[in-house]
């Protein structure tokens, strides 16, 4: 008996899915262009011993973060609403980790907001600096410790409904903070293939009780800058974006060019020197990450 059903990718391994739908969890095999996060229509076979998925197609999405490499362009995670920037004092984030992950979210349609982690270690004046040019900037920050569970509760109200990435350099306390908000240890999740054997999931998607859903996958942690376009940079540092629109040429390059409102706005202080210096560095591919 052939039955259609629709659900969400909740885990991804290498050849193989598994698709949450309303009554259970389900096997299928994956299908090109298909990543956790997605709603997908399933067609249900039965065999003689369990139930598989098979994939007929997927739901619009309302956003993706994409891997680009020159034309050709690949998505690690579908729906995500917003991205958890982790910034710690130990090991100590970069403001460019920070800029590099607002330009990623604003070029895919997603909130960014920054998660002021390990708030039980001591802060220097510089680190209290760094997050003061983004609480200018009005980007959300959370301040909490995951470590002692200590306002994790703001977060998760913060997180109702939403589907969400954490990202962070390696040390920040992404796995910390993940396994305290869905209250189990995070484990590699396997499923077993027909022979058995079990293989390791690439991409996990878990689900709260106030339906947060959280993204963990290793391809969205690892996404470098390099492929976006210079529109798609500047327009991730909203308020240099908006000061290029009164620079008196309109092919100002922001660097040179006499009469640009960004270069006398930096002077003024009103643009923060980091910020600026991270846009030129990305626009001009000066970059590795
Ligand atoms: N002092 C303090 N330490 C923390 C806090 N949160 C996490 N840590 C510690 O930081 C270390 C790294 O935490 P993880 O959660 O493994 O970091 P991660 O971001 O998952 O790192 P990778 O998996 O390597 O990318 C662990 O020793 C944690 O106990 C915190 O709020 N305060
Ligand atoms: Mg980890
Ligand atoms: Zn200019």
């Amino acid at each position: 008996m052939e039955k259609l059903q629709s659900g969400l990718v909740i885990e991804f391994y290498s050849n193989s899915c598994l698709v949450r739908t309303v009554n259970e969890d389900i096997k299928c095999l994956a299908i090109k262009n298909i990543v956790v996060g997605d709603i997908v229509n399933l067609e249900l076979v039965q065999d003689s011993k369990e139930t598989r998925g098979i994939i007929i197609s997927k739901e619009p999405r309302t956003s993706f973060l994409q891997k680009r490499e020159g034309i050709k362009s690949k998505a690690v995670a579908a729906n995500i609403s917003h991205v958890g920037i982790l910034v710690t004092p130990e090991p100590s984030t970069s403001s460019e980790f920070i800029d590099k992950w607002l330009v990623t979210a604003s070029s895919s349609n997603i909130v960014p907001f920054i998660i002021n982690n390990k708030t039980d270690l001591d802060q220097s004046p510089d680190y209290k600096q760094k997050l003061q040019i983004y609480k200018d900037l009005d980007i959300k920050i959370i301040n909490l410790s995951a470590k002692n569970n200590t306002n994790t509760e703001e977060l998760k109200e913060y997180l109702r409904a939403k589907c969400v990435v954490f990202v962070g350099n390696s040390g920040a306390g992404k796995s910390t903070l993940t396994t305290k908000l869905t209250g189990k240890h995070i484990k590699t999740n396997m499923l077993s293939n027909n022979q058995g054997v079990h293989t390791t999931s690439i991409s996990t998607l878990y689900e709260l009780d106030n339906q947060t859903k959280i993204i963990d996958s290793p391809g969205v942690r690892d996404l470098p800058i390099s492929g976006l376009s210079s529109n798609e940079i500047i327009r991730g540092f909203a308020e240099i974006y908006l000061s290029s629109k009164d620079c008196k040429f309109s092919d100002c390059n922001h660097v040179v060019n006499e009469g640009c409102k960004v270069l006398s706005k930096l002077l003024d202080g009103e643009i923060n020197e980091s910020r600026y210096n991270n846009f030129i560095k990305f626009r001009d591919g000066d970059v590795d990450g």
